[in-house]
């Protein structure tokens, strides 16, 4: 961690005193303010933004656009309860995600206020639709800090540890992870499916919960037709198929939602994160007939779809139509990809180089251990040939120590703590996004 300036250690000092210590924070500068491609902090201090507070701000901190809806609707009215007296911003946030989320079938959408809620939700409609129990779920999975996401979660430390008794009926099974188990989509599925079939029972199963690319987990992008073919099996078997975009939605991974890019069309979708330029939202969207099931009255909460985030929620997604952040999230890639391959080609703990669009990431190995074929990248080394790869989780963080004192804001994730990820605003321009490339080299060196 850097040393921080005059102010920040002021602030740190009464933060000590006064916030628990299970609330970690990663840098230990405060911020004053931030723009759409740096956060600059309380000593004057300027660091180039790769987080996006974890793939939140897509359309930039303060967008302006986002700015002027929050002050217009806190003007008007700041809360009255969507269960008590409806306003038109929720309707019209419902409308958006309805039209934005794959599939072209009837849709309807609820509010809630965190990532963690929308899944929660999620799971509650899938049971009540089906009248099943069973909830499957993946290995490196991550989906929320609260009982029935913890369970969900594969991770133990830090999300789980000591927390238990989690809730019941949650089975895990295998992840398409192409870097470790070198198996194809439709193979990886086949697995996965084997042991439901086994272990669970097909009858049994509620829901199919996963992120079409795993976010805290490692950035872990399954291999081609793993997500098809577990979809194809929930739809033979009476199962829904849940996409879990909480982290790839709202244009991140360079197209509305992730599912899109394997023609995905999931029965109910999560969102949260980017969908209000910073605001507390989440969705839960999906087939009118499943999320209607549900009687009047048993989904809601005080402040969910409140009306101030609703309107953020509406100015963010307007503004990333209007400035194509899909669009913008691919032209990332296009910039970043081939420095991080570069990267890779120079530095031999760097094992994987994966992502897409505005969502990547390098997992950093002890390179000995990793199979000689490995810096070919075309994965045509012998299947599970990766899990040599001994995953460097020191490097890791000395890496992120460095690039943070030169003033790049970098997130790492992942299982074993070996992944660098990238979440950069979809609004940074290209010289910020080369200084942040220059300065992952200087960090990388
Ligand atoms: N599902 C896919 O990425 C949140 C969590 C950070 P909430 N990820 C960041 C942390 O350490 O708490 C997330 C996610 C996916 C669900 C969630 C949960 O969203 O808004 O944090 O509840």
């Amino acid at each position: 961690m850097t040393m921080p300036g005059e102010h920040s250690a002021d602030l740190h000092k009464r933060r000590s005193a006064a916030v628990a210590r299970g609330v970690s924070s990663m840098i230990s500068s405060y911020v004053d303010h931030a723009s759409g491609g740096t956060l600059s902090d309380v000593d004057g201090r300027e660091w180039i933004d790769l987080a996006a507070g974890i793939a939140v701000t897509n359309v930039g901190n303060s967008n302006p656009k986002v700015v002027e809806a929050v002050r217009r609707q806190a003007e008007r009215f700041t809360h009255t309860c969507f269960m008590i007296a409806p306003y038109e911003g929720y309707v019209a946030v419902c409308e958006q995600l309805n039209a934005l989320t794959p599939g072209s079938f009837e849709k309807r959408s609820a509010l809630f206020n965190s990532g963690a809620e929308a899944v929660e939700n999620a799971v509650k409609v899938a049971r009540h639709a089906t009248g099943r129990r069973a909830v499957v779920v993946f290995d490196h999975a991550y989906h929320g800090r609260t009982n029935l996401t913890m369970a969900l979660t594969a991770k133990d430390m830090p999300y789980k540890h000591g927390f238990g008794p989690f809730a019941g009926e949650i089975y895990r099974v295998p992840m398409s992870y192409p870097f470790r188990d070198g198996l194809a989509g439709p193979d990886a599925a086949a697995l996965a499916i084997g042991l439901i079939e086994k272990q669970v029972g097909a009858d049994q199963v509620a829901a199919v919960l996963i992120e079409p690319i795993q976010g805290e987990g490692g950035f872990v992008v399954p291999a081609p037709g793993f997500l098809p073919s577990l979809a194809a099996w929930a739809r033979a078997n009476g199962a829904l198929f849940v996409a879990d975009e909480i982290q790839t939605g709202f244009c991140r991974t360079g197209d509305w939602f992730a599912s899109t890019h394997e023609g995905l069309e999931p029965d109910l979708v999560t969102t949260a994160k980017g969908i209000a330029g910073g605001l507390p939202l989440a969705g839960l969207t999906g087939r009118a007939e499943l999320m209607d099931a549900v009687h009047p009255g048993g989904l809601g909460g005080t402040y969910g779809g409140n009306p101030i985030a609703c309107a953020a929620g509406l100015a963010a997604i307007e503004t990333m139509r209007e400035l194509d952040l899909a669009a913008a999230a691919r032209r990332i890639e296009s910039v970043m990809l081939p420095r991080l391959r570069e990267f890779q080609q120079r530095y031999q703990y760097i094992g994987d180089v994966r992502g897409r669009g505005a969502m990547l990431a390098l997992e950093i190995v002890v390179p000995d251990s990793a199979p000689p074929g490995r810096l070919t990248a075309e994965r045509g080394w012998a299947k599970g040939a990766a899990l040599g790869a001994t995953p460097d989780a020191a490097k890791t963080a000395e890496i992120q120590r460095r690039a943070h004192t030169a003033g790049l804001l970098l997130l790492t994730c992942g299982t074993y703590g070996n992944v660098i990820r990238f979440l950069p605003p979809l609004v940074m321009d290209d010289p910020t996004l080369e200084r942040a490339l220059d300065l992952l080299e200087f960090a990388l060196q």
